[in-house]
């Protein structure tokens, strides 16, 4: 019998602890940065301060997962009988021990997600009791927040547990709340979209998450579209510490709050039109632009669209991004899977259009730090081709995927004991006194 997640991780612990306990016993301190006023105004930009073992994301090359690219992760990673995506349980293992799993292991993890995602009724009820023009989002959030009461991490912090034991009730609820999140996300969906006529159909013991996933919301007969989700769900996962919803996540956690509760704060932070909310803004505009120029998608039209976007004050959702200074290669694999599937689709077709266009717009503005698509630019055409159309759904989606990355380091921070975080502030008096500045 190959090892379980769970072995694989305590098996390597001792020498990755080891490892950390030698750096800094040799390295502790020494210098590895310096920051700049502009920097502490700026939004922490680009400010080294966070461990984040599961993924770094290179400003030219774009994320890698465990030192591994996309291009790689898409060929090296276990698929589903018969599928060509990668599936997510595998990224999840290897973003967890920095191993690639066998068929059999991955197997085996897609069984104990399944296995696991019953939901109490309080939670469904809860559910249940949501007003329709609640967000998705914020319905998810207190599905997650309320499944609190089951955690294992907070009893046992109750009765008394040994700090060496921290990382294995993270570990169980991370499974739990991961294997859980398709049925509470598609209860949402057919609470709110389609008015609870319709319920989610049961998990499927046999079959992997993404499949689940697609089968919930109600869209289980259409294979491409679970191959995409098996796509999906792996690009979304992580992408580095820094982001808002990694970085909240991983803060409220080192308070030693529940998963449920950390996860709920990286879920808060993934709402905003700025992150993960940027997929529902971006069809929208999309939509809004297709209605606007029609079938005139000459470079003419649709510049004079973007520029009506920037000059009312808005941002081009889906382009740009803090840390990438060129097109997000999570982008490029979904162009790649639409050129493969969906060549014709009229959104498509718009969607590639941008890409050759905005940039240039963009620059125009002599501001916008990277003029290039990221992967909210991509997402939301891809799920609409395949039915799903429900933009404010999106995030949703993105946060059953985001889960995976978080947790993954989540379980890491606790099996390293990392301390309650609290950087320094000062008021900008102080700052200006440091600075030798008068104000
Ligand atoms: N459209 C218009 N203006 C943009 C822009 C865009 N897509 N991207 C950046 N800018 C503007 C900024 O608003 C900022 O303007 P001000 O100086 O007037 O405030 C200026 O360009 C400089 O910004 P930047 O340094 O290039 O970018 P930031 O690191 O500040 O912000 C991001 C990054 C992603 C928030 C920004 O590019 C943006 O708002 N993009 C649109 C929303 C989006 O796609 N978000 C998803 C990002 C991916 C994710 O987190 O999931």
């Amino acid at each position: 019998m190959p090892k379980t997640l769970k072995e694989t991780f305590a098996a390597k612990l001792p020498e990755e602890l080891l490892k950390v306990k030698e750096l800094r016993k040799n390295h502790g301190s020494k210098v590895v940065g310096e920051i700049t006023l502009d920097q502490v105004y700026g939004g922490a930009r680009g400010i080294k301060s966070l461990v984040w073992e599961g993924s770094v994301l290179d400003s030219e090359e774009g994320i890698r997962y465990r030192g591994r690219t996309i291009p790689e992760c898409r060929t090296q990673l276990p698929k589903a009988p018969g599928g060509s995506e990668p599936l997510p349980e595998g990224l999840f293992w290897l973003l967890l021990t920095g191993e690639i799993p066998s068929e059999q292991q991955v197997r085996m993890l897609s069984a104990d997600w399944a296995a696991r995602s019953d939901l109490p009724t309080y939670v469904v009820d809860l559910i249940d009791r949501c007003p329709q023009d609640l967000h998705p989002m914020a319905q998810l959030s207190l599905a997650v927040t309320a499944l609190e009461r089951d955690s294992s991490f907070a009893k046992a912090y109750a009765r008394g547990m040994n700090k060496q034991e921290y990382w294995e009730y993270t570990f169980e609820d991370s499974m739990n709340l991961i294997a859980k999140l398709p049925s509470i996300a598609s209860r949402i969906y057919h609470n709110v979209f389609r008015q609870g006529k319709t319920t989610p159909v049961a998990v499927e013991k046999d079959k992997d998450y993404a499949f689940n996933l697609v089968n919930q919301l109600g869209f289980g007969d259409i294979e491409d579209f679970t191959e995409l989700m098996r796509l999906y769900v792996t690009l979304h996962t992580d992408h580095e510490g820094g982001n808002v919803s990694a970085h909240a996540t991983h803060l409220v956690g080192s308070a030693l709050s529940s998963p449920m509760l950390s996860l709920a704060a990286g879920f808060n932070g993934l709402s905003g039109p700025l992150h993960g909310l940027a997929n529902q803004e971006s069809l929208n505009w999309l939509q809004k632009a297709k209605a606007a120029v029609g079938d005139d998608l000459s470079d003419q039209a649709i510049t004079a669209y973007i520029r009506s976007t920037l000059s009312s004050g808005q941002v081009l959702p889906g382009y740009g991004h803090s840390i990438l200074r060129k097109t997000d290669p999570r982008y490029l694999a979904q162009r790649e899977f639409a050129l493969r599937h969906l060549p014709n689709d009229p959104l498509f077709k718009l969607v590639s259009q941008l890409y050759k266009i905005a940039p240039a717009v963009l620059k125009e503005q002599g501001k916008v730090k990277n003029p290039y698509p990221n992967i909210d630019a991509h997402s939301g055409v891809l799920l609409q081709h395949y039915g799903l159309k429900e933009t404010r759904f999106y995030t949703v989606l993105f946060a059953c995927s985001r889960a995976l990355g978080v947790l993954a380091q989540l379980i890491i921070d606790r099996a390293y004991g990392f301390p309650i975080e609290r950087p320094k502030s000062y008021s900008t008096e102080a700052w200006a006194r440091m600075v030798k500045a008068k104000l």
